[in-house]
């Protein structure tokens, strides 16, 4: 689907939930508008004992007038009939923090080492997407192997969405330093 038509964009075909639980880390990003997760973006996919999916993640924010500090970030999912797209209800362990109901569209992956992600936040009237935001992600905190970049590039294109991401750096910011992490 090239025509930037948000109903024509395909998503993964026979999603599996379990095989896509555990770590990813972004190590792409198109930002919406107001961004909030800046870098070292790590998210912890869980399917719970009853099936459901859910997800924390942290990344390096700034709030409230340049205080910059890592975010603890979580998401529960709510099915669709389409298996690969979710509603994603999120919040922030600090009362702060964005809370948000948002798409949660899982593009493409090969469940051990690329994943596409994509999330529509605003249609506009031709049908096109006006305001959203897309994680590249990778199994591996030093990014995409050679092998997967192709793929994703393609799928970027298919997102109409080509030369909008930016890297995403990894630093250990949010890792270590425990009391830190508010
Ligand atoms: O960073 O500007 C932004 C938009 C992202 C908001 C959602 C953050 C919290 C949800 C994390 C779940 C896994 C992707």
């Amino acid at each position: 689907a090239q025509d930037c038509q948000v109903a024509n964009i395909q998503v993964m075909q026979n999603f599996d939930r379990t095989r896509y639980a555990g770590t990813w880390y972004a190590v792409g990003k198109k930002d919406p508008e107001g961004l909030f997760l800046l870098d070292n973006i790590i998210a912890q996919f869980t399917v719970t004992e009853d099936g459901k999916m859910t997800a924390s993640a942290k990344g390096r924010v700034i709030i409230l007038n340049n205080w910059e500090m890592c975010a603890d970030m979580m998401a529960t999912f709510e099915e669709t009939p389409d298996p690969a797209k979710f509603r994603m209800k999120y919040w922030g362990a600090a009362a702060y923090l964005q809370t948000g109901n948002d798409d949660h569209w899982v593009i493409d992956t090969d469940y051990d080492n690329y994943a596409i992600h994509y999330s529509c936040r605003l249609l506009d009237t031709d049908g096109t997407c006006l305001d959203s935001y897309s994680f590249v992600f990778s199994r591996h905190p030093t990014g995409l192997r050679p092998e997967d970049q192709p793929i994703v590039t393609q799928k970027k294109m298919a997102l109409c969405l080509l030369g909008k991401y930016r890297r995403v750096t990894h630093n250990g910011f949010c890792e270590n330093a425990g009391s830190l992490n508010l």
